[in-house]
């Protein structure tokens, strides 16, 4: 039996007590789901290749059939994975505290799946595709049945699908990022769960938060950079703190009555 993680009751004061929480969550956050973090070593076909490597526009130029492939395995498998207990506990969070914004770098939908209203994407979604020309979305219908080629865009002549992911080099999107930084200058807590804060905007969003005067709380089984500025740090899977989190905080607001 899993020994129940102790959530700090001064941590549930200050999510009570929030106008603003911000929740930035990464990879580890959908580990629980089998979805592979994206720092894991790559499996099976892809193990010879760094996911840095593969998800750039260099990459995608270079070898459009290899990258279309790569992010057709992810998809397969994004399909079939299922909201964890911590996408599900996020989804009670946002309920119970209505400050709460998600913002998220996964790219597998999960969060939504698992219940949750509002999410802010920074980095796509992969289940989407866009034309690799003009940018603009490629409809389920616009795209022939699964093949190893990436398909030819309907938008632009010398255009293929590629998925509507931010690949390394490539500019977030612009009101996505404006929401999530507006969010870490205005937050009383800000909650960094499964990252591993190297990626750049993202990673910067909590330090800003801790510059407006947030509280930090890490959620990570394993320690980050974010560990110097953070407030608390939760050291266990999110599928195990977010929902004894969610406990807390209903027990308490029970007792408030
Ligand atoms: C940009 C979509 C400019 C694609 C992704 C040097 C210094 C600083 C920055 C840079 C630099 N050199 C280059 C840069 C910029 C670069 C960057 O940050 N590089 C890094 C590698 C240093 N950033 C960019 O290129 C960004 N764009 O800067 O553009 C610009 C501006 C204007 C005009 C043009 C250009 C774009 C970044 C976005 C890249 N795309 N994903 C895809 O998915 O295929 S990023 C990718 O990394 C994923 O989105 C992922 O989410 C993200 C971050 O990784 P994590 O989520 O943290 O995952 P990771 O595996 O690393 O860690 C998992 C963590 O979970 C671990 O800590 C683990 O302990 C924990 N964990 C495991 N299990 C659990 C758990 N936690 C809880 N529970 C568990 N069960």
């Amino acid at each position: 039996m899993a020994t129940a993680i102790k959530i700090p009751a001064q941590l549930c004061q200050a999510l009570l007590a929030a106008d603003g929480i911000l929740v930035l969550t990464g990879a580890g956050t959908s580990a629980e789901s089998g979805v592979p973090t994206f720092r894991d070593a790559q499996t099976g076909l892809w193990e010879k290749f760094r996911p840095e490597d593969l998800a750039t526009p260099q990459a995608f130029q270079a070898d459009p059939e290899n990258v279309w492939a790569w992010y057709q395995w992810r998809r397969e498998l994004v399909l079939k994975a299922r909201p964890n207990a911590g996408h599900l506990a996020l989804a009670s969070l946002q309920e119970l505290l209505p400050g709460l914004m998600i913002v998220t770098q996964n790219v597998d939908g999960l969060h939504q799946r698992g219940g949750a209203r509002q999410v802010i994407e920074l980095h796509g979604n992969i289940l989407r595709s866009v034309c690799s020309v003009t940018g603009r979305l490629i409809s389920a219908e616009q795209l022939p049945a699964d093949g190893p080629q990436p398909p030819p865009s309907p938008h632009h002549p010398a255009g293929l699908a590629r998925p509507d992911v931010v690949w390394f080099g490539e500019a977030l999107p612009a009101i996505a990022l404006n929401q999530a930084m507006e969010a870490a200058e205005r937050c009383d807590v800000c909650l960094s769960i499964g990252t591993s804060a190297m990626v750049e905007p993202a990673a910067s969003l909590p330090r800003m938060a801790h510059f407006n005067g947030a509280r930090v709380v890490e959620i990570n089984p394993a320690g980050t950079p974010l560990a110097q500025i953070a407030h608390w740090s939760l050291s266990d899977t999110s599928a195990t703190v977010l929902p004894a989190l969610a406990d807390s905080l209903k027990k308490l607001i029970a007792q408030s009555g």
